[in-house]
């Protein structure tokens, strides 16, 4: 790392000492964009790094709400407005009960990049509550929406800051969301996506972000002359990117044995086939049951309590569940049971010693930001509809989707290899390349607005 990288990293380090997430993904991406901060003077002398670490404005607020028996309820609410540089501020909500600032501003800065590469014009940003939603009833989680919107739409619009979904939100916290700013403003706009289709919503949106994973990965192998056919997948977590993932992994011809959720694992070996997976939606989606009972229903399959997937043998890894949930003995793990490709369909999935042991391998690494960019990209799709008044069909959001993820990848390739050197110049750092061809376009854009 240069001096001028070091030095920001300490200084990062020193004003954010209690958010380790945060920092583990500064730390990512600071110390992969080295060779253009050397290259290239301008960075340096505009303090780029000092203000694209530092989020132009952080909304921490209470959202009090009464439950069905009558209790008075308070959670914490968050919107972390990152960046807008090149365009207003784009991003999910999450509800989990592990959220706080950290998390959110590791998940908004993550999101300047990802955000950056779908070519679409949107900031970063990310939000969401400690509420959590898991045993909640119908009527407590709208009651819980509308007082977290009560003050969240003071801070957002279509123009603004455009909120979405994330680990806990889906479309009925959307639905609820959506119901209440309209009501407070009496408008009805794009102000967020991941909409019904009735209301303003896209085709493919839920689909997208599982979608974009596998179209990302098969990039990836074709870049060996390869392909998702025949392919044994893991694949973690089994909420929206996890399910869709797997519908698309099945259209391809690979073979998924594994999908889980925070208390275990499912292990299938002749594979989660897609009258399986429907039953696995219904359960998830409908039931808001657990995966457990997965194996109750279908004798081909184990249940792990309280393990992680990652020692089942497989040629390709999808994590799909949450940050860090692959450490450095479970990346090594993967590889020496014969995994070639992981790509990431969770934000920062992977931890540092992880994402070094694949690079010290060698094997395909799609990172987060790029692998999993498919699902906010069809947001910035959704809402190009809301500004027409129009609604495309499936087959037009498909194949955008299908363009812009080949457009990353192709982008992150290049950038990779244009930065390379010496021993590593033949084998592609899609971590670099991402994090590379993510920055320059926000940086430059930076410096044109002047100091703001
Ligand atoms: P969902 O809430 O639909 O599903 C989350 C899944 O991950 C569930 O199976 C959940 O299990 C599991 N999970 C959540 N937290 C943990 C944890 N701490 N430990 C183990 N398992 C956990 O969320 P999504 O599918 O939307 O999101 C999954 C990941 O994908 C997140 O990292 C999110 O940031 C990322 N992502 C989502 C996008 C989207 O469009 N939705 C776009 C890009 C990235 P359980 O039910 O037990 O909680
Ligand atoms: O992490 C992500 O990219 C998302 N949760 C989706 C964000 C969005 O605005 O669609």
């Amino acid at each position: 790392m240069s001096d001028y990288t070091s030095r920001v990293l300490e200084e990062v380090r020193a004003k954010n000492a209690n958010e380790p997430e945060f920092l583990q993904a500064v730390q990512e991406v600071i110390s992969t964009i080295a060779p253009v901060l050397d290259a290239k003077k301008k960075y340096e002398d505009n303090c780029i790094l000092e203000r694209i670490t530092e989020p132009e404005r952080t909304i921490i607020f209470r959202v009090p709400w009464t439950d069905d028996k009558g209790n008075i309820r308070v959670n914490r609410g968050f919107r972390v407005e990152f960046n807008s540089a090149i365009g207003p501020y784009k991003g999910g909500l999450r509800f989990h009960p592990s959220v706080n600032l950290g998390i959110l501003k590791f998940l908004g800065f993550e999101q300047i990049f990802k955000n950056s590469l779908t070519t679409l014009a949107m900031g970063g940003g990310k939000g969401g509550s400690d509420f959590d939603p898991k045993g909640k009833s119908d009527a407590e989680v709208m009651r819980f929406c509308q007082s977290f919107m009560t003050e969240l739409q003071r801070h957002i619009g279509a123009d603004t800051d455009v909120p979405a979904g994330d680990i806990g939100v889906g479309g009925r916290e959307i639905g609820y969301l959506f119901g209440q700013y309209k009501r407070l403003r009496n408008e009805f706009t794009g102000v967020l996506t991941g909409k019904a289709l009735n209301w303003g919503g896209s085709l493919i949106r839920p689909e997208a972000t599982g979608y974009g994973t596998a179209y990302f990965a098969q990039n990836m192998l074709a870049t060996r002359n390869d392909e998702l056919a025949g392919k044994v997948c893991v694949v973690s977590g089994s909420g929206n990117v996890a399910q869709y993932l797997v519908e698309k992994l099945n259209q391809l011809g690979a073979k998924v044995v594994t999908m889980s959720d925070s208390n275990g694992y499912i292990y299938d070996p002749e594979g989660i086939t897609p009258d399986k997976l429907a039953w696995v939606l219904e359960l998830k989606n409908v039931r808001r049951g657990r995966i457990k009972e997965y194996a109750d229903q279908f004798k081909s399959a184990q249940y792990f309590e309280g393990q992680r997937p990652w020692n089942v043998p497989c040629d390709c890894a999808f994590p799909c569940a949450t940050q860090n949930e692959i450490n450095g003995a479970e990346a090594a793990t993967l590889i020496k049971n014969g995994c070639k490709l992981v790509a990431e369909g969770a934000n920062m999935p992977t931890d540092l010693e992880g994402i070094n042991n694949y690079l010290a391998a060698k094997i395909l690494y799609g990172p987060a930001k790029a692998a999993n960019a498919g699902g906010v990209a069809t947001s910035g799709l959704e809402m190009a509809q809301n500004s027409q008044r129009l609604n495309w069909t499936s087959e037009e959001v498909d194949a955008k989707l299908f363009g812009i993820m080949k457009n990353i990848h192709d982008n992150a390739y290049n950038h990779a290899h244009e930065y390379a050197t010496g021993s590593d110049a033949a084998f592609t750092n899609y971590v670099a390349g991402a994090n590379i061809a993510g920055f320059v376009k926000v940086a430059d854009s930076m410096i044109d607005q002047g100091l703001v």
